[in-house]
């Protein structure tokens, strides 16, 4: 009886299709970025823009990658297939910024440009001030990086430019980019918040716009004074109605930018054992995808951060559609692995990935400050908002590097996810090592300890990228480079359109702090279809999609994305492109479902029937230990 339970077990496994469920994804090392992505930008052509702190008030030498500047400019190909499935090693060009930017906030502008705010005080590049330099105050900075245009040269380099100072300070000042292409600078405080050491007169509870508004400005936001000292890189989105939603700590306000009057519609989010929504308690809010199935609904959901009652991190995940009727805050499945300073990065089929952070402790601190965050989390948790309720999560693999605080993650081009940064490399030093000398709290350098600043550049092969590399993947040959909303526009493909499911639309991602106002995706829909090409029309409004570079992506039926094109979304009259002749009305092969994820349902299809023969397995070995003795 028993043997015979643990052969069938056997049987099953063997039977069990394991290289199919090997697909969770890969991780592979994919180079330096430099400096520490404590801010990472997406810039077109498979490039990042990544900016860090001066490494001075710890007395680390100054960074001998960059001769102390503080920002780098990525290419992350630097000379690989964007279409292919090899090793990266990327390459770095050290960027000068003005003041030092480190811990400011920043959005992507309408025109493709980064548009970042406020920093931190003066920094030394390194222990001495005369021999390596000094970087000028950032908190009044006000800078534009102008990325190379899509399709430069490989060599292109970007570069920063400065624009007159803000009249206050901002430290963790959150920034946005509006509907009308400009944009919102909240909060913030006038130096490094010391929770230990209160004074709300530090606070700076007001906001302004760039282009500036005539009037009297900056102007008071009562919200961030009531929130102190849980007001930092409060969490702003744009609306569907153009509307700004700003929520802080447990509570929102939505602005509206055209006349500035205040609305309080969205209820306070219920505190159950869980510490304000912010940082140090660092969780992140994500707009979930728009898509045809849900009608373009406008649904934010804020993830992790830490609980009430411990120090450890929360696993909770609570969705709002803020221009509801009646906006309710609803719970929905906890991540299987709780996390302060989690990360999201939507993917091209619209399932939404949850990378970094930790199980416990808190954010904040200065590089190498190993006390604040423990029990890194390196598993990429993947979250389907289609899914029923309890099958919403499937574990994905997981990382090398851990990424604490000041790290990122970013989708690209290419439907590569990349995870950068993290200030407390050292970690392993004091917990795994046991290295007394590398103390949790590495104030002055140290040559036997690691380096506390992280520049390894992780890439993540999801799992649709391994189907890709099996079966191959749709290729966009051709696509406009500007488009308007509400037009209509032509793709041109060299793969089979048959196999055409879904054309999704990602906007280029800034991210710091576990603050991303950028992010957002919206299904297009796909209007004909020739046997080379199709017509797919631009979103609606300006509130659903903020002009700004995006990334185009086709998928096909198992939700294999091709490559992106990227197109800037741009403000003005909606342009209908003639439909070309022989096109019939698109519709999508059967079995794909618009809408509905059919790879990664597939995924956790496969994923479920692996867990039950492992648990066959492991109930035949209970069985059949007996035997064995
Ligand atoms: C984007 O606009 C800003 C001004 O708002 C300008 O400084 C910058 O050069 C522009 N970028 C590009 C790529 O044109
Ligand atoms: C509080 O902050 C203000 C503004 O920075 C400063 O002038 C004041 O001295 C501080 N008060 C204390 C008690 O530190
Ligand atoms: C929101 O947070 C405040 C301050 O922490 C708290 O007093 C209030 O009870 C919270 N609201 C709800 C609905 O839990
Ligand atoms: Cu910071």
């Amino acid at each position: 009886m028993l043997a015979t339970a643990a052969s069938l077990a056997l049987a099953a496994l063997a039977a069990a299709p394991l290289a199919a469920a090997a697909d969770v994804g890969v991780w592979t090392s994919a180079g330096s970025s430099g400096v520490v992505c404590i801010h990472t930008a997406l810039l077109p052509g498979m490039r990042l823009l990544c900016t860090e702190r001066p490494h001075t008030h710890t007395s680390y030498p100054a960074n001998a990658n960059t001769n102390g500047e503080l920002s780098a400019d990525i290419d992350l190909l630097n000379g690989a297939d964007i279409n292919g499935f090899g090793t990266w090693t990327s390459k770095f060009t050290a960027r000068h910024v003005d003041t030092n930017p480190f811990c400011g906030g920043h959005a992507q502008m309408a025109n493709g440009s980064i548009f970042h705010v406020g920093g931190d005080p003066f920094g030394n590049l390194g222990p001495n001030p005369t021999t390596d330099g000094i970087y000028a105050d950032g908190r009044q900075g006000r800078r534009i990086y102008n990325p190379c245009p899509a399709g430069s040269a490989a060599d292109c380099v970007g570069s920063w430019t400065t624009l007159p100072s803000m009249t206050s300070q901002r430290w963790y000042p959150t920034v946005a980019t509006l509907a009308d292409g400009s944009n919102i600078i909240i909060g913030g405080t006038t130096v490094n918040l010391d929770l230990s050491k209160l004074n709300a007169s530090e606070n700076n509870p007001t906001y302004e716009y760039w282009p500036a508004k005539t009037g009297d400005w900056p102007r008071q936001l009562d919200i961030l004074s009531w929130a102190y000292p849980y007001m930092l890189y409060p969490m702003v989105f744009v609306l569907p109605s153009e509307k700004v939603f700003l929520f802080v700590s447990n509570k929102t306000v939505i602005i509206d930018p055209k006349t500035d009057q205040l609305s309080f519609t969205v209820p306070d989010l219920p505190v159950i054992d869980h510490a304000p929504w912010i940082y140090p308690y660092t969780p992140t809010m994500t707009i979930l995808p728009m898509t045809q199935a849900n009608n373009y609904k406008f649904t934010l959901q804020v993830c992790g951060g830490s609980k009430q009652t411990t120090a450890d991190a929360s696993p909770m995940c609570w969705q709002i559609s803020p221009e509801d009727a009646n906006p309710t805050w609803t719970r929905v499945d906890d991540m299987p692995n709780a996390r302060v300073m989690v990360d999201s990065a939507i993917l091209p089929d619209g399932t939404i990935l949850y990378v970094n952070g930790a199980g416990g402790g808190l954010a904040g601190g200065d590089a190498g400050d190993v006390l604040n965050a423990y029990n890194p989390v390196m598993i990429a948790d993947l979250f389907d908002p289609t899914a029923a309720t309890g099958k919403q999560w499937t574990s994905l693999a997981a990382a090398t590097n851990y990424r604490l605080y000041h790290s990122g993650v970013v989708l690209l081009e290419s439907g590569h996810v990349v995870t950068t940064g993290s200030e407390m490399n050292n970690y392993d030093d004091f917990h795994k090592n046991k290295k007394s000398d590398c103390k949790p709290y590495v104030k002055q350098f140290n040559a036997d300890c690691t380096s506390p600043f992280n520049t390894n550049i992780e890439r993540f092969t999801p799992p649709y990228l391994q189907r890709a590399e099996r079966n191959g993947r749709p290729v966009i040959s051709k696509a406009p480079t500007t488009l308007t909303h509400k037009s209509t526009f032509i793709v041109e493909l060299s793969s089979s359109i048959s196999n055409v499911a879904r054309a999704t639309f990602i906007r280029y991602t800034t991210t710091t702090h576990q603050t991303n106002t950028d992010q957002r995706f919206i299904e297009l829909k796909i209007l004909y279809s020739t046997s080379n090409s199709l017509v797919l029309q631009a979103p609606d409004t300006a509130g659903r999609a903020p002009p700004g570079n995006w990334m185009l992506f086709i998928l096909d039926k198992d939700g294999v994305p091709s490559v992106a094109k990227t197109i800037q979304l741009q403000l003005g009259d909606a342009v209908t492109a003639a439909v070309p002749s022989g096109a019939t009305p698109f519709t999508a092969p059967t079995g794909s479902g618009s809408g509905s994820n059919t790879g990664s349902q597939k995924g956790s299809a496969v994923q479920t029937a692996i867990s039950s023969v492992a648990g066959a397995l492991s109930a035949a070995a209970a069985f059949a230990l007996p035997f064995l003795f």
